[in-house]
């Protein structure tokens, strides 16, 4: 049996993930438990490269549609959500934002020496995409009486961590968008929260020098001692994308063992 054919929280739900690289990915985690748990999805993918990937795995979970989108890219959105809108009958009840981007010298040197054109880079993918997306996917919710839409912070938007340099900026403006957007949908019963989440072995994470690094300081100095998982991530998105949420909106949920609550 399809596993979207299972009963559960997202049976009869629409839902539109953009930010599944391969099966590392924290939005391919979150899509296999939106399916499990009865979902139908849409998937985006960025770039020839990956496609495959993204099909193979968008296949095992029964998806009727996969498009390509740059998220810098305006005609980009505006035609994957009229194939969105055309694969799901004019609704959507669920948006996954999963996408980040900096230049890779930008995230190894000082942030004093981002140059003007790297810096709205970083901001234009990591942050700007989810204002874009909300607005095109505002019109489907409200057709659908209400939706959720989720996206995925770092604390690096909060604190100065160390080389996190451009996208920490890009995460702080990310952050503030969620705030905004969800005044702004609320009257529509979208609701609009984030994950931020501790490191994570992924695509974007594992080419970052002093990984392994970083893992062992949340290890060492977390609450629970141990670092996190793209399925413990996945729970979490489940549940703020979930009914059981409904009255939670802008805010951000950590998934990081208790790392963002220490001074030392
Ligand atoms: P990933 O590489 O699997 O996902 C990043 C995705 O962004 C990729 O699918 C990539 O194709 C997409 N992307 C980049 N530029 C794009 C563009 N111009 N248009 C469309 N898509 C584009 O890595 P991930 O770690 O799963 O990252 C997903 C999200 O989680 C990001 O927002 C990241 O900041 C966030 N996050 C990651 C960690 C971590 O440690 N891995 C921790 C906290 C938050
Ligand atoms: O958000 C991220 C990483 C996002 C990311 C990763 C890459 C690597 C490849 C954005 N752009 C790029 N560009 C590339 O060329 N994380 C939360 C993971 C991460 O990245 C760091 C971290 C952590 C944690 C970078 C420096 C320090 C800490």
């Amino acid at each position: 049996m399809l596993a979207s054919a299972v009963a559960g929280r997202f049976s009869g739900k629409h839902g539109l993930v953009l930010g599944v690289a391969n099966k590392r990915s924290i939005a391919w985690a979150i899509a296999r438990r939106l399916a499990e748990e009865g979902a139908t999805l849409a998937f985006t993918f960025q770039g020839e490269r990956i496609e495959g990937a993204v099909r193979e795995l968008a296949a095992s979970v029964g998806s009727p549609l996969v498009t390509a989108c740059d998220v810098r890219s305006d005609e980009d959105l505006e035609r994957v959500f009229a194939e969105v809108a055309e694969a799901f009958g004019g609704g959507l009840d669920l948006l996954v934002h999963s996408v980040a981007f900096a230049a890779a010298e930008d995230l190894a040197g000082r942030f004093t020496d981002t140059p003007r054109e790297r810096f709205w880079l970083a901001l234009d993918v990591s942050a700007y995409s989810l204002v874009a997306c909300a607005r095109a996917a505002e019109p489907l919710m409200a057709t659908r009486g209400g939706g959720a839409i989720l996206t995925m912070t770092y604390l690096g938007g909060e604190r100065a961590v160390p080389r996190y340099n451009v996208m920490g900026v890009a995460k702080a403006a990310l952050d503030a968008s969620v705030r905004y957007l969800a005044w702004d949908l609320g009257s529509k019963n979208i609701r609009v929260n984030a994950i931020s989440a501790g490191p994570v072995r992924t695509l974007a994470a594992r080419s970052i020098a002093g990984f392994p690094t970083m893992e062992a300081i949340v290890e060492e100095r977390s609450p629970l001692h141990r670092n996190i998982e793209a399925d413990d991530v996945a729970a979490a998105a489940a549940y703020l994308l979930s009914e059981e949420a409904r009255n939670v909106t802008a805010t951000t949920l950590y998934v990081d063992a208790g790392y963002h609550a220490m001074g030392m």
